[in-house]
């Protein structure tokens, strides 16, 4: 089998608990298929002179990981990937922000990963970068003489090109592209603005339904909807430990309903709409009445940034005036958790709570919907709330699809789960893990080195030798 080597900007520590949907499903893929990963091991250092690369073994895969300098870190993380691009795939125009360091600090970054990963490749290695903070990565290789097939996987939205010609420099940042030989979109949607983009402002044209020609050169775009390992999150909300920790949270012996929120702490998570629609629920009840209790979870992220910082504020806010108004010595409505939260827990909270709410403004896929399913009891399941703007919300049919600006619908989504019948849940539960187990992360990472594999090759004896030889790739 040919080694896989995963880009990404960040590499998880597997001994941690993570909290981002790319790390999670990264560390699920490669646990079953071994390979190097490579990419930011999380420090930042004073300069350049301490940022040499280091190598763990992990299980089946090496982790090669380095760290980014004070000013990488400010200009090419915070600056270019997460105050450019991250808003303007999220359809934030409002909150994306732009300087000509961080565009350089960007191009420095990914320059640098090419350089240090180029001499530890080998000829038949599959190379699969990840994510917008890496868009240029496959060119700078491609640069530095690397024939391999090398495919790009956007975790995140791709917006219309009205929308993405906000972009500044995305002339360049979108030839760039073009260098990979396979792009994975989330959605059908994602692909097809690519798609668009790629024929209105660059000269392609669709040769065929997944690719694309432009100038003579062959790009494949194809939908690759990442999953979760089913089988071992629903192991883990059964487990002991889940259990234990579950009663000494939750409030047993009442008939008391939970709804559980978990994210991390993004304002394209729609944290502040689904606060107020919780209120909006509380509101609709007579008073004294105790109906639900939310839990949200929020884990700290990109706390540097000015937008985050604005909508922890707002959070903190919206959580004290729900818990001021509605609140009793025996009852606190809003439970607000700004931490990660293990694993274990997080999946036993998902398997005590009836509902599961998940209302990004915008999301790529999201995970959480994925998990809070896996994680239910099949003979008294939860029900699932998605928003419509999530990208999972194109598969997850049997869940109650909402606008998550609207927090009226939300909160009607709320009380029509609550007064749910059992037979209804679990209908609708049993189809929902049909379609969890259909997109699992392994038909992810199988699907997308499947349609890799089978990308042109370009001048290279190695991959040619394998080829004729009909070794398995
Ligand atoms: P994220 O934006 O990070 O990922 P998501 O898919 O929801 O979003 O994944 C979050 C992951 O982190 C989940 O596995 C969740 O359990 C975990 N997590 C969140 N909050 C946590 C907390 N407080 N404690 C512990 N764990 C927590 C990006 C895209 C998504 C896309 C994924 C994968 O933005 O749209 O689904 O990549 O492609």
């Amino acid at each position: 089998m040919r080694r896989l080597v995963i880009v990404s900007n960040r590499v998880a520590d597997p001994s941690q608990n993570s909290s981002g949907g790319l790390a999670v499903c990264l560390l699920d893929a490669l646990r079953e298929r071994g390979g190097l990963w490579f990419g930011w091991n999380g420090a930042i250092v004073a300069d350049e002179s301490e940022i040499a690369p280091a190598c763990t073994k992990y299980d089946r895969c090496v982790l090669m990981t380095m760290p980014l300098t004070e000013r990488d870190y400010r200009e090419y993380y915070l600056g270019f990937s997460n105050e450019t691009l991250w808003p303007i795939h999220h359809y934030r125009l409002d909150l994306a922000r732009f300087t000509l360091e961080a565009a350089e600090g960007y191009r420095r970054v990914n320059a640098r990963f090419a350089d240090v990963l180029t001499p530890n490749l080998n000829r038949s290695d599959l190379i699969w970068v990840h994510d917008y903070h890496l868009i240029p990565l496959g060119a700078d290789l491609r640069a530095r003489g690397v024939g391999n097939e090398i495919g790009f996987f956007f975790h995140i939205p791709f917006p219309p090109p009205e929308i993405l010609v906000a972009t500044p420099e995305h002339e360049w940042l979108m030839n760039s592209l073009l260098e990979y030989d396979l792009i994975g979109f989330q959605t059908i949607s994602d692909q097809a603005n690519f798609c668009r983009f790629v024929c209105e402002f660059l000269g392609g044209e669709m040769v065929s339904p997944n690719t694309l020609n432009v100038g003579g050169k062959y790009v494949k775009a194809g939908v690759f909807p990442v999953g979760i390992d089913v089988d071992s999150f629903a192991a883990m909300a059964k487990s002991p430990e889940a259990k234990t920790r579950i009663d000494r949270t939750l409030v047993r012996g009442e008939e008391r309903v939970y709804v559980i929120g978990v994210d991390r702490l993004d304002y394209s998570k729609g944290l502040p709409e689904r606060f107020r629609a919780f209120k909006a629920l509380l509101e609709s009840y007579p008073t004294g009445s105790k109906p639900a209790t939310l839990i949200q979870i929020a884990s700290p992220t990109r706390d540097d940034l000015q937008a985050y910082i604005n909508i922890r504020h707002e959070l903190e806010s919206l959580s004290g005036e729900i818990n001021g108004k509605f609140g009793d010595f025996d009852w606190t409505p809003l439970r607000y958790i700004h931490r990660t939260v293990a694993r274990d827990v997080l999946a036993g909270l998902y398997r005590a709570s009836r509902i599961g709410l998940v209302t990004p403004l915008r999301d790529g896929m999201n995970l959480v919907a994925k998990e809070y399913i896996a994680a239910q009891d099949p003979s008294d399941p939860g029900v699932l709330i998605l928003s419509r703007f999530a990208g999972a919300a194109d598969d997850l049919e049997e869940a109650l699809t909402v606008n998550p600006y609207d927090i009226h619908e939300v909160a009607h989504a709320m009380r029509r789960a609550i007064e749910m019948s059992k037979k209804e849940r679990i209908e609708r539960h049993r189809a929902l893990m049909k379609r969890i187990r259909h997109h699992d992360a392994n038909n992810w990472m199988t699907s997308f080195l499947r349609a890799l594999r089978s990308c042109r090759r370009r001048q290279h004896p190695a991959l040619t030798q394998l080829d004729e030889s009909g070794a398995a790739a």
